[in-house]
């Protein structure tokens, strides 16, 4: 009996130690298991960190070039930005790593292009044949963990869809006169497109022996020819252009518009406005006695646009300019006045043509126009997709 019992208490004994050994092996092996899942866990936690920190960064680069395309020189963070971007992310959540760059941005062009010194690739760093596409390369590392993203950013602009055809439009009466001066109204570049110039007064011609009767027929036939080649909508949106480039002039800045060096604006960008609307009397901008080459002769690849809005506009000089002349005024060229404009002019009111002025009406000039401005970036038909990061950056 007593054989027995110590018999049923060793079997017992030898269980409990197979069951002890077997659930500590169980232990370790959770142990292990959790060690590991939450090994993976925290990387994973990291590379997200990473990417997001890249992410950030692809979208900083895209909002500074829409202000600031890279068209010519190396685009580079200047090192303030780097700086306050980095300073957003706090280094407890976001290790820095041992060595290398937090975040780093590279842009690269689409062809590539003349060898840069020290440059990784052979595409230069800027918009190299100037489609208005570059390839960002954004790369974070948050620890040891890296993450990076290549995209393609492309350009937006503003479209001013001028109604074409038009070399002079007023809303009010066009005069051109003046014994031994010749305002005239010419079409440059018929064999361009499918538009002829033609010059249209809502209250008539007065004494416009300069003028061709031909040019008084509207030969598109798709635009109503009453309504102004410009919309409001369009001038409210280029005020907002201006305003974000600096060449915005109204209200406490007016004093100054009157000595505006006009021949200074070389383009990009190529746009100024004066706006006078609201601030009460009457306000006329003159052009004084002199040369304003505001552009190239004849030189239409880089045209710009100025509007005078709530003031008359006089030519008092010798101005040459290409692109549109948009007025919500009266335009007068007095006796001292030769603007020669290549591109078009835009009247509200009545437009007095006495010195020896010139239109030359040049589509191609009014087709530059719409890729002028810039307004944003966009990522491009490529999209972006994540890269193997690279280390020693
Ligand atoms: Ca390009």
């Amino acid at each position: 009996m007593c054989y027995r019992m110590r018999d049923q208490k060793g079997s017992s004994l030898i269980l409990f130690m197979g069951i002890a050994a077997a659930l500590a092996i169980l232990a370790i092996a959770m142990v292990a298991l959790l060690g590991n899942t939450m090994h993976n866990t925290s990387r994973e936690q990291t590379r997200t960190k990473a990417f997001d920190v890249a992410e950030a960064a692809l979208d900083v680069t895209m909002q500074r070039m829409a202000v600031t395309w890279p068209r010519t020189t190396d685009y580079t963070w200047p090192s303030t930005d780097q700086a306050t971007f980095e300073g957003r992310f706090d280094t407890q959540d976001f290790p820095r790593p041992a060595s290398g760059q937090f975040v780093k941005v590279w842009v690269f062009d689409n062809v590539a292009g003349p060898v840069i010194s020290g440059w990784e690739r052979t595409a230069p760093p800027f918009d190299y044949n100037g489609d208005g596409l570059v390839y960002v390369d954004a790369q974070a590392y948050v620890g040891k963990v890296g993450a990076r993203i290549r995209a393609e950013v492309q350009t937006v602009s503003f479209e001013l869809n001028v109604a074409r055809g038009f070399a002079v439009w007023s809303g009010g009466t066009i005069t051109a006169t003046g014994p031994g001066n010749n305002p005239n109204i010419t079409a440059e570049d018929f064999a361009a497109g499918a538009y002829s110039s033609v010059a249209y007064a809502g209250g008539g011609f007065v004494n416009a022996q300069s003028l061709s009767a031909g040019y008084v027929v509207q030969q598109d036939g798709t635009t109503d020819p009453s309504q102004p080649p410009i919309t409001q909508a369009t001038i409210d949106e280029l005020i907002g252009i201006a305003k974000l480039q600096g060449q915005y002039y109204s209200g406490a800045t007016t004093p100054s518009v009157q000595s505006l060096p006009l021949n200074s604006y070389a383009p990009p960008p190529g746009l100024v406005i004066l706006d006078f609307r609201g601030l009460g009397g009457t306000w006329s901008v003159k052009i004084q006695p002199g040369t304003y080459n505001m552009t190239t002769d004849q030189d239409w690849s880089n045209p710009g646009t100025l509007l005078v809005l709530g003031a008359d506009l006089e030519f008092g000089g010798q101005v040459k300019f290409c692109g549109l002349v948009y007025v919500d005024g009266n335009v007068t060229s007095g006796l001292h006045g030769t603007p020669i404009i290549y591109g078009a002019l835009v009247s509200t009111g009545d437009l007095y043509l006495n010195g020896t002025a010139e239109i030359h009406y040049v589509d191609e000039a009014l087709q530059r126009l719409d890729s002028r401005w810039q307004t944003s970036t966009r990522l491009g038909s490529g999209g972006w997709r994540e890269l193997q990061p690279r280390t020693g950056t």
